[in-house]
């Protein structure tokens, strides 16, 4: 093998060995920069005679071409297999979730007062909300609760320890119904609201704690009846429990701010073992109702003769109880986990009449 041949093979090998973009500039370099050894080898042919470089030279530049091009073929190969492995590390797995998938739920208690919410709005109602430490004349007297009566003593009130300005009595609202009263005082009839919210008494066992949810609704409008309370709870209730058995019984009853109250009594049917609301195998009392008694009509400054209403309320907790099928309140309150796993509701399973209000 001649000269020539030789420093071919060597030059090729060191071009195919060069294993990143950098050896292989230095290769380039060492062959075909200034000092170059294929370089120096272009410069002896200023020295040949005429016959020996018309022999010798087209073979010197055939040795510099074919370098040059195999240093070009090895740069491309070195390139691509950099934006290979580029692309491999750069992956993005576009079926992906973008954020870690959300942990927390709605609590049932939420869900429930959301599913209230768009049932009643169906009905024309709004919700109205107040605040949670009340006074005394909002919260028992205004409801026709007369002064020192034993019914201020039913409600277990949590009393603080300070006076009001006009020196009455501060408490934690016993009940949603104030709300209602700040309505009444506050706008102008015709009313259809809800009031749905925290309330608070001094009890607490297996069936009560010190707070708890309840939901209220009042209309007050001209020619209001007990026929119109009847329809608006069954329309309710049919709703709520997704089902269209759903049988009302109203009992006679007493609350003070309700003439003539009545307690709802609903049919419910065993299944699985558990009482579930609709059919006919038992009854089991949901709601407290009546028609606004003419002293509360008059304490918000309006014309019991002009305005009538009907006003109803209920347990949120035992609502969601009864149709989610927990049994024990406390859990609500408990802040577990794994409760919460279980009974929580998706954040984007929104409560609507077309899907189903228990999404
Ligand atoms: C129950 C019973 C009830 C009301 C609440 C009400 C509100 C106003 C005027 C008249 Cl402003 N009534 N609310 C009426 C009847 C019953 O609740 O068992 N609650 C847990």
């Amino acid at each position: 093998m001649s000269n020539l041949d030789q420093m071919r093979e060597e030059w090729l090998g060191r071009v195919a060995g060069a294993e990143d973009a950098a050896a292989l500039e230095a290769v380039r370099v060492a062959a075909l920069g200034k000092q170059g050894a294929v370089t120096a080898l272009l410069k002896t042919l200023g020295g040949m005679s005429p016959d020996e470089r018309q022999e010798t030279g087209p073979r010197i530049h055939a040795l510099r071409e074919t370098v040059t091009g195999a240093l070009a073929e090895r740069k491309e190969a070195l390139e691509a297999a950099e934006l290979d492995a580029r692309l491999a590390r750069e992956t993005a797995d576009v079926t992906l979730p973008v954020a870690p998938a959300p942990r927390g739920s709605v609590h049932p208690v939420s869900q429930v007062m959301d599913e209230l919410a768009e049932i009643f709005a169906d009905l024309g109602f709004s919700v109205a909300s107040g605040p949670e430490i009340e006074d005394d004349w909002h919260n028992f007297t205004a409801l026709n609760f007369p002064p020192d009566h034993p019914a201020r003593a039913m409600h277990d009130t949590f009393y603080l320890s300070e006076k009001g300005a006009e020196g009455g009595d501060r408490l934690l609202r016993t009940h949603t119904s104030p709300v209602q009263i700040r309505a009444m005082t506050g706008r102008e009839p015709p009313l259809y609201i809800i009031a749905p919210g925290r309330v608070y008494r001094s009890d607490s066992d297996a069936t009560h704690t010190p707070m708890f949810h309840q939901i209220e609704g009042l209309v007050i409008e001209k020619g209001i009846t007990l026929a119109h309370l009847k329809w608006t709870l069954e329309t309710f209730l049919k709703a709520f429990f997704e089902r269209d058995d759903i049988v009302l019984r109203l009992r006679p009853s007493f609350f003070p701010f309700t003439e003539p109250s009545v307690e709802v009594d609903v049919g419910y049917s065993i299944e699985k073992g558990k009482r579930v609301i609709g059919g006919s195998d038992g009854w089991m009392e949901v709601l407290g109702s009546g028609m606004v008694h003419p002293n509360v009509i008059r304490a918000c400054g309006l014309d019991p003769d002009e305005w009538q209403g009907f006003a109803f309320g209920t347990g949120v907790d035992r609502l969601a109880m009864l149709k989610y099928g927990m049994d024990d309140l406390r859990a609500f309150f408990d802040g577990d986990g794994r409760w919460l796993g279980h009974y929580g509701f998706g954040a984007l399973d929104v409560p609507t009449l077309s899907g189903g209000v228990g999404a």
